[in-house]
Formats: C-alpha cells, structure tokens, sequence
C-alpha cells in the first residue's frame, strides 16, 4: 500500500485516502467491494488486479472534443505551461494515485514533460521530470505499470511513425522511444508499451503495406534490442486497435497481432496489451481478445475501459459492466494471472464530468467493477460446476478414438471408417442458457 503523497500543496482538498465500507455503503467516495488486502484465492485482490492510473486521460485530458475546447479546469492547469506546469501535474497525480491506493501509473513521454522539437530540450524536459517521478515513488511506494513514447500527436508522425514512408520520420521516432525506454528502466518499469497510433493507412493507394510492415518489425526489434542492452528485463507490449485514427491501422486485433509477433521472431520479448474498446472496435468482444491472446501465451496486460454499445467509436469510458469484467478476469485467472502485467484506467471522465472528485468515483466504479469481476470468476472456476461442464463437453477428445485423432494417431481414412461403424451423432445441447444463468446466479450471491 502506498503512501500518500502532496506535494507542494494540495490538488484535491477535501478527499481523503479512499476507504473500503463494504456494500452497506452510499458514499460515493469509499470502496464498496475493493478490499485491497481481501483475499481471493491464492492472492490478495491487490495482488490479482494491479491497478494502473494513466496520466495521460486523469492529468493531461480537459475535455475537449473536435466539436468544442476543454471544459475542465483542474487546480494543476492553473500553474501554466513549461516545466512548472509539468510538475504541478505530477504532484497533483501521485497525491491522487496515492489517496486512491492504486500501485502502478502508466504514463507517455510528452504527458510527463514538455514536448520540444529541439531534439536536447525534449530530452534535457524528460530527464527532468524523470528525475522528479523517480523520487516521488520512493516516496511513496508508487510503481510503473508501463512507460510508452507518444508518436501519434505531432505533426510529423502524421503518415506513421515506424511505418513511414519517410526514413527522416521514422528515425525521428527513435528518439523518443530511445528516450521512453530510458525513462522505463531508470523508473523501474515493469512493462514497455507500443500502441501504433498512426502505424497504418489512410488509403492503400499510396500505401506499400509489406515494405511498412517489414519497416516496423525493424524498428521494434531495434527497440527489443536496446531495451535489452540497458537492463530492461520486463515484456514488450503491443497493443491491438483496429482503426482510429487510420482508416486502417496494421495492429488490428489479437489474432492480427499473433502472426505478426511470429513472422518476426518477435514473440519471445512481446506479448499484447489488450484494450477492452479496442477489442469491441474490431468487432470482437474484450473476452474474445482476451483469450485469442491468452491461448497464444501472449496476454501482458490490459487497459481496462468500455466502450459505447451504440456509438462505434472509441469512447474510453469506465469499466462498469459487470458481465465485462466477469468474462475478463475468467480468461486471467484461467490463465495464471497478469503480472508483470495489470489493470490500467485507459479511460476517461465524461466532457460533462468536470469535478475533480468525479475522477475519483469513476476510479473507485471501474475498481469496484473488476473486484466483483473477480470475485465472481473466482467462484464460478472454484466453486460451481462450469469447468466439469466445459471439460464434459469434450470428454469423447479425452480416451479411445477421440484421443487417438487428438494425437495425431489416426489419418482421414480411419476417421471415415470410424464414422461408419458408429453411425450417426446422438445429438448434444451446447446449453449456453445454463452457462448464462449460472453467471447471473454467481453475480446475485
Ligand atoms: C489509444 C490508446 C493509447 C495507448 C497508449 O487508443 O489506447 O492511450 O494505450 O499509447
Ligand atoms: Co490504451
């Protein structure tokens, strides 16, 4: 558990560390069901969850949409621009990590300090502020989930960073992820994370996609390469969207993700950073993404927000949805866990939400949501009769003849003649109702 933290002053006046008062509850500031040290299972919901802030939406976002400006004032923006700006948002951030009680931020180079086009201003700014977070986690016990370079927002990256057809642009965008992968490893990152922004196209008209394809996997084993050179020991993400802001963009979904990683030899370094919106983008649901990615072994981490089931954009709100966290958290507790991976809030408050305290309750909401998710998946694998069902279900695979094809024992011949001599299939439910109403039953306790 962290320890709370305010810097030279306080940003959130009037909230205190965030306490856990159980179901009975109404205040909209307390934990209902996260119980930081309540074990489940093996582990403590801490231990499970891995909680992430990401400064990027919670410090950095006012608001703003492309039909109107920010309607956000936060104490912190008040400093000003430049430096001073900038560590009036980190003291606002790790005051309110800490009240909180998350463990882990994740951050982008140019959230944390000032862009600059001059190549040692932008470098001399990130080893600032770099030095100021470093310090600010020891105080506090606060740790990095993920650091990442941004190479979507300026200008230049406007045709791809990695993927651009203009080899000045791409080494460009060494830079920063030389510069990101630095700041990482000196702030004890766990993860390193690649979500290819602009890494696509807009039409393939002028678009070489194999030779950017191949420039990408180039430049992310260069990066492997240098990660590895200055100690980082922890996994290289990628994480998946299909679109948005390109038409088409070359990191689509899990699936797309996997062969690429194993075309490239890159699998052994990376595994996949998935995104609950931009999974429903590609048209799957999050838990398919999740286990597509899981059954590949390639399941790092999650950035856990939702989208809008009747917009098809990527809204990055909240988690809320309680079936969403259930089906989520039965793929990471099927699998083992998500460390070195976790939960990071790639999410946002609302245009209209405008109170600092609502960044609060939209944390403790998405929070409380994969605690019960957990808890819930928890008892459904432990304690209800879903994993006998599910193994039931492929039972005729587990002996005799069915496990003969399974190893590779039979060839398409001997499967035919088997097929006669045992004559039609006896017809057999999938039963999908029961697997539903055994989530509600479990939801409902
Ligand atoms: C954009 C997105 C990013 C990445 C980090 O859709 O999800 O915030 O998570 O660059
Ligand atoms: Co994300």
């Amino acid at each position: 558990m962290s320890t709370p933290f305010i810097g030279n002053q306080a940003y959130f006046p009037g909230i205190d560390a965030i306490p856990f008062e159980g179901r009975g509850s109404d205040n909209p500031l307390a934990f209902k069901v996260y119980d930081a040290g309540k074990r489940i299972g093996d582990r403590t919901m801490a231990e499970h969850l891995r909680f992430a802030v990401c400064y990027w939406h919670s410090f950095c976002g006012n608001g703003s949409d492309p039909f109107g400006p920010g309607t956000r004032a936060y104490p912190w923006d008040a400093v000003g621009g430049g430096l001073a700006g900038a560590e009036a948002k980190l003291d606002a951030a790790f005051e309110f990590f800490t009240k909180l009680g998350v463990p882990y931020w994740c951050f982008h180079d140019i959230d944390l300090a000032p862009d600059a086009d001059d190549i040692a201003t932008y470098e001399r700014n990130l080893k600032h502020m770099v030095g100021l977070a470093k310090a600010r986690q020891e105080a506090t016990g606060m740790k990095l989930l993920w650091g990442t370079a941004n190479l979507f927002s300026h200008p230049r990256y406007m045709n791809g960073a990695s993927t651009n057809p203009d080899f000045a642009v791409v080494a460009r965008a060494a830079v920063q992820v030389k510069n990101a992968l630095d700041a990482t490893v000196e702030l004890g990152g766990a993860n390193y994370v690649f979500w290819g922004g602009r890494e696509g196209y807009a039409s393939l008209h002028n678009t070489d996609m194999k030779r950017e394809l191949a420039h990408m996997a180039r430049f992310l084993t260069m990066a492997r390469d240098y990660g590895r050179s200055i100690g980082f020991e922890g996994n290289f993400l990628i994480e998946p969207k299909p679109m948005e802001p390109m038409k088409h963009q070359y990191d689509f979904d899990s699936a797309t993700c996997t062969g690429f990683l194993r075309e490239h030899g890159l699998d052994g370094d990376f595994k996949l950073n998935i995104e609950a919106n931009h999974a429903t983008l590609s048209g799957h649901s999050f838990e398919h993404d999740l286990q597509v990615a899981a059954d590949a072994g390639l399941l790092g981490s999650i950035d856990a927000n939702r989208g809008n089931p009747q917009n098809g954009w990527d809204t990055d709100q909240f988690p809320s949805d309680l079936y969403d966290t259930v089906g989520a958290m039965m793929v990471v507790l099927r699998q083992g866990g998500l460390a070195p991976g976790g939960l990071n809030f790639d999410a946002k408050v609302r245009r209209e939400s405008t109170d600092p305290a609502d960044l609060f309750m939209a944390h403790i909401g998405g929070m409380d949501a994969f605690a019960r998710g957990l808890e819930v998946a928890h008892a459904l694998l432990a304690d209800s009769p879903w994993e006998g069902w599910r193994r039931e279900r492929y039972a005729s695979f587990d002996a005799g003849e069915g496990k003969a094809f399974a190893d590779g024992a039979l060839d398409l011949a001997a499967l035919r003649d088997l097929a006669e001599k045992a004559g039609e299939p006896t017809q057999r439910s999938g039963r999908q109702e029961q697997y539903e109403n055994l989530v509600n039953q479990y939801l409902q306790r």
